[in-house]
């Protein structure tokens, strides 16, 4: 499966469709997501065109990887969500129901999320 250029994570990035930016770095861009199912919300991705996890994990470099992982660690202590908890999902493909062909993980917090991923 080929990065599809058109997708809306890969338009945010060009800067053809606006977000709600809560945080950038030369490789990751972060801005709230359109759908909250929580109080923070926020979607986390790379600026490297990777289609999922499985994508990012096997070709992004290590200084990517890195530079991914800890914006999601600041984001969550500027957010203040780091004391009462918080989740991180990243949906791959189909059976995880991947909307989105662009890599990204969602970070949830600022309520009881419950004890299933809904
Ligand atoms: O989730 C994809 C997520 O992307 C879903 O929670 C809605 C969100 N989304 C879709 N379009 C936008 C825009 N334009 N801004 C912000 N958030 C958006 P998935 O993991 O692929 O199922």
């Amino acid at each position: 499966m080929a990065y599809d250029q058109n997708n809306i994570f890969a338009k945010i990035l060009r800067g053809e469709i606006p977000c709600a930016k809560v945080f950038e770095n030369d490789h990751v861009l972060a801005f709230n997501d359109i759908a909250a199912k929580a109080p923070v919300h926020v979607l986390i991705i790379p600026k490297g065109a990777y289609i999922s996890f499985a994508d990012f994990s096997q070709n992004a470099s290590e200084e990517e990887i890195v530079s991914l992982n800890r914006a999601i660690g600041e984001i969550a202590r500027a957010k203040g969500i780091v004391e009462t908890g918080y989740r991180v999902i990243s949906n791959h493909s189909e059976h995880a129901r991947q909307e989105v062909p662009h890599y990204h993980v969602h970070l949830l917090g600022g309520k009881d999320l419950g004890g299933c991923f809904n």
